[in-house]
């Protein structure tokens, strides 16, 4: 039997509903969990094209992230651990939009677009989360995979984020750490510890720190990862996934839309907490203060102690090097107010999406980005990285202040999955950070005052009516419309407001700030009107 003979014969097995057209979005394909199990043999072969085409192992991850436990989604890690580029996404709608007799035709036509060799060989990672439909559905990807002759090799249940260090570590020939969940833990526990070591005198209580694991795969990986951590770190772990169900009604997303704490999470006043996401991508802090009021820090929050820090430590390193903050329209107004004019670094305003901040941070020596819903990492150019080793091996620098800074830079570097956004790495880093400057979340939480906000969904019979441009800040269609966003947001003071089609969901999304928290709930009641 031919290969694609094969293929043919295997796919059969995994058919495609008549008439489904799926799209891939924001963070690939993403809907229920029944509608999936073409998609995913269909991305098992196009992982192999990916690999031959780039000569390097392709990444797959079987996540739908914060969405319900009911969802699930899947997509490609590029070789250096970063989103599938998008002429790729097109290939993947092409693939999985195939009705089942015009399947090979699709597979031919990407084949010859694109000029690839059957003959390379192909390696591709799996990564799953803990939802029930993960096991089945990345078993179609491996078919996929294995129809195409592609090898394997299957992480199993791993964190969003584990899965792209693996597929980077694999591609630099281990110079970015070794591809395995031990390697992961150790290059990152190492960087903590060192981080942690000047901070020395911690009590208990400064070490303490509660986590929600939204009952998902995080909570798994992050008591793998405890043992690692020598103590520098006491975690009390909750929503582990032993009783509760995923993101429901916990979880980063949820504490970050509803502006509350997470069911079945014991805090108590002035604590430190934070909520990952439901494949531990993304991480938000919280806290309660004395009178019991609860307190959020984002996305935008962490960008801003992390862009605090890192500034600071060149500075006294005395390393020429640029540093940029990425947001997305979602930033609120006085973090890139705080940003621009008190910190003093270049900011930049992308599109929402992962894709989108990571290739804008890639222009800057050092690019950090974060979505306000707590996404985000740190990128450094492969220049700046060879400065901060270089400064942080000469043994020749006698001020030990410069010394100190070159070798908390090199542990910063260490700390961080420059691959994507990783709510493990982002927490240890931010543990690092408010050790080293001896801040409380309450410290770090008056760095800047957030506008309040509110963000409301809409459905709508089609949400591509709606176009944006201004890094989604601007909507160009329907005619008329941002005109009266326009005329709203004069109405109240301080504010700002946004609407933009989702790129996830069949909806569209409202975002009003303004000077009172009536105020910007009045602003988005008022566009949302103006939407309908
Ligand atoms: C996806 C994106 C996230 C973005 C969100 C917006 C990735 C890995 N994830 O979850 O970055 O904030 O979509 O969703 O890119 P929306 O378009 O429905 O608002
Ligand atoms: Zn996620």
């Amino acid at each position: 039997m031919t290969q694609f003979e094969k293929v043919s014969q295997n796919s059969a097995l995994h058919p495609k509903p008549v008439g489904l057209v799926l799209q891939y979005g924001t963070a690939g394909f993403r809907t229920s969990a029944e509608e999936l199990d073409h998609i995913m043999f269909r991305m098992g072969l196009l992982a192999v094209l990916r690999s031959k085409k780039t000569k390097a192992t392709i990444g797959v991850m079987v996540t739908a992230s914060h969405n319900p436990e009911e969802d699930n989604g899947v997509k490609l890690v590029d070789p250096m651990g970063e989103m599938v580029t998008p002429t790729w996404e097109e290939y993947a709608m092409q693939l999985a939009n195939a009705e089942q007799d015009a399947l090979l035709t699709a597979l031919m036509d990407i084949i010859k677009k694109e000029a690839i060799s059957m003959e390379q060989e192909a390696n591709i990672f799996i990564g799953k989360d803990t939802r029930q439909s993960s096991e089945k559905l990345s078993q179609a990807v491996l078919e996929g995979v294995l129809s195409l002759g592609g090898q394997v090799h299957d992480y199993g249940v791993v964190t969003t984020p584990q899965l792209h260090f693996m597929v980077r570590c694999q591609n630099t020939q281990g110079c970015y750490g070794s591809p395995t969940l031990e390697g992961y833990y150790q290059k990152l526990s190492q960087g903590f510890v060192q981080l942690a070591k000047h901070a020395p005198n911690r009590t208990d209580d400064q070490k303490h720190l509660t986590v929600d694991g939204a009952n998902g795969v995080g909570a798994l990986r992050l008591r793998d990862m405890e043992r690692f951590l020598q103590n520098q770190l006491q975690i009390s772990l909750f929503n582990d996934c032993s009783a509760g169900k995923l993101n429901f009604q916990c979880g980063a997303d949820y504490v970050k839309v509803q502006q509350k704490p997470p069911q079945g999470v014991e805090m108590s006043m002035g604590e430190r907490c934070c909520s990952f996401d439901g494949d531990a991508d993304r991480i938000v802090y919280y806290y309660k203060d004395s009178v019991g009021c609860f307190h959020l820090l984002d996305g935008d929050k962490i960008a801003t102690l992390i862009g605090t820090f890192i500034k600071d430590m060149l500075t006294q390193a005395g390393l020429d090097l640029q540093i940029a903050v990425v947001q997305t329209a979602y930033a609120n107004g006085s973090s890139t107010r705080y940003l621009e004019d008190i910190l003093k670094v270049t900011v930049c305003c992308t599109k929402t999406g992962v894709k989108h901040l990571h290739h804008a941070a890639q222009e800057f020596d050092i690019g950090v980005y974060f979505e306000a819903n707590g996404h985000g990492t740190v990128l450094f150019s492969n220049a700046a990285l060879e400065k901060i080793q270089q400064l942080a091996q000469d043994s020749s620098i006698k001020d030990e202040k410069k010394k100190t800074a070159a070798q908390l830079l090199q542990s910063t570097v260490n700390v961080i999955n420059q691959a994507v956004g990783d709510a493990i790495s982002d927490m240890l880093l931010v543990e690092g950070v408010l050790a080293i400057q001896g801040l409380s979340v309450q410290q770090w939480d008056t760095m800047y005052h957030d506008l309040p906000n509110r963000q409301r969904k809409i459905k709508v019979a089609d949400r591509r009516v709606i176009t944006t441009t201004d890094a989604e800040r601007r909507a160009v269609t329907p005619p008329g419309l941002q005109e009266t966003v326009d005329k709203l947001v004069k109405k109240y003071p301080q504010s700002r407001a946004f609407v933009r089609p989702s790129g996830t969901e069949d909806i569209i999304r409202i975002y009003a700030e303004a000077d009172t928290q009536e105020n910007a709930d009045a602003l988005a009641q008022e566009v949302c009107l103006a939407v309908y």
